[in-house]
């Protein structure tokens, strides 16, 4: 168990002194803590719209290392985070697994779905490298960029949810049709979880070599799972991933975000070994400080929507988050992704609040 405000970094070279991110993963108590936002590249920046507008398909944007690097490093210029996330999706890796992936506008992600284990079977064994490295390229170009305090973070989907797309072709309200297919045909679903697991680990390991600072596994859908089915194909796949993230990169921090899972969360944490977790707006936050923040350090809570509100009750919810998670490890972010409506001047209202400033 991680000893409260106690530092017990593993390896205390640079990147870890100049990092306030970096420092709080590793176990310390900032007193202003670090501060970034999940999606906090996107619509909700005008600066974002206008490079988005040039790059074509979204897919394309996500491809063009220049307009990528581009986006990532916007909200760090106007707002001074933190942290730097790598601008890419989930959904490139069923992209470089063979599966045609197209995003509709105001709509979301479209893949041609996976139906019967014949389709499960027919997944490519291995990510095509090629389709990924204009992403590695992003990460060196960002990394060049990035002013030394601020930590620049890697990121993939966690096998569960990453499937759950590949199989539904699109996110549903409960991602029934992969919890379906896992159902009625485990070995070949098992087949799909692993060909994603090889392709993630080596994913991320590129992007640790090519600069990111630690790295966040997305597991949107992890809530959508009974807890039997979460062990079985939320924590143990996510176990493997780390796992071998760490055999080639045995220092690799990383961030964990089972959104939904609540209750097992402690034991995803003691199963997988992430070294932080990103908690969802909706977990019971006196739960979470005494039974998750006293395992490891945490992230987020902030609800999008609150934020999207603004004036006292986003200042009463950036007060409440910042209260509840006082006595330990933490670094400001939201529940989940800022909202496209939400005003500029809120995510700045919310900074100020974080880090004692007086709000204007
Ligand atoms: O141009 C646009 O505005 C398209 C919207 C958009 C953006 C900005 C999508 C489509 N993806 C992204 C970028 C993205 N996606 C990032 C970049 C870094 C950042 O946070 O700034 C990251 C980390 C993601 C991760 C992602 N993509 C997740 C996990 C986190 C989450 O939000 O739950 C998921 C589930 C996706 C799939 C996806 N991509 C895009 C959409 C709209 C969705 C969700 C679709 C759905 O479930 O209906």
């Amino acid at each position: 168990m991680l000893e409260r405000c106690s530092i017990s970094t593993p390896k205390l070279d640079g990147s870890y002194l100049e990092k306030p991110l970096l420092r709080v993963l590793s176990g310390a108590c900032e007193p202003v803590p670090p501060v970034w936002m999940m999606r906090q590249a996107g619509r909700y920046l005008p600066e974002y719209r206008a490079v988005r507008a040039r790059a074509g398909s979204f897919l394309e944007l996500c491809f063009n290392p220049e307009l990528a690097a581009e986006v990532t490093l916007q909200p760090i210029r106007r707002f001074g985070f933190d942290a730097a996330i790598l601008f890419s999706d989930i959904l490139v890796i069923p992209h470089a697994l063979g599966q045609t992936v197209r995003f509709v506008e105001g709509e979301g992600p479209r893949l041609n779905p996976l139906i019967d284990a014949a389709a499960l079977n027919s997944v490519r064994r291995e990510a095509d490298q090629a389709v990924l490295a204009p992403v590695y390229e992003t990460v060196r170009r960002v990394k060049a960029q990035l002013p030394k305090q601020v930590t620049l973070i890697g990121f993939c989907g966690a096998p569960w949810t990453v499937a759950t797309y590949m199989v539904a072709g699109r996110g549903t309200p409960d991602q029934m049709p992969a919890r379906q297919l896992a159902a009625s045909e485990p070995i070949a679903f098992g087949r799909l979880i692993d060909k994603i697991v090889d392709a993630s680990a080596r994913y991320l390991v590129h992007q640790l070599e090519a600069g990111a600072d630690c790295l966040q596994i997305f597991d949107t859908w992890a809530g959508a799972l009974a807890p039997q089915q979460f062990e079985r194909w939320g924590v143990e796949p996510t176990k493997r991933l780390v796992d071998k993230v760490r055999e080639r990169c045995s220092d690799a921090k990383i961030i964990g975000f089972p959104r939904g899972a609540g209750a097992q969360i402690p034991r995803y944490v003691g199963e997988t070994g992430v070294d932080a977790i990103s908690l969802e707006s909706e977990i019971d936050r006196n739960f979470a400080a005494a039974s998750i923040q006293s395992l490891v350090p945490v992230q987020g809570n902030l609800n999008p929507q609150v934020l999207m509100s603004g004036g006292e009750e986003l200042d009463r919810g950036v007060d409440d988050v910042m209260t509840a998670f006082a006595g330990g490890p933490f670094i400001f972010n939201l529940g989940h992704g800022i909202l496209p409506q939400t005003p500029i001047a809120h995510v700045e209202r919310m900074l100020a609040r974080v880090r004692g400033q007086r709000a204007t």
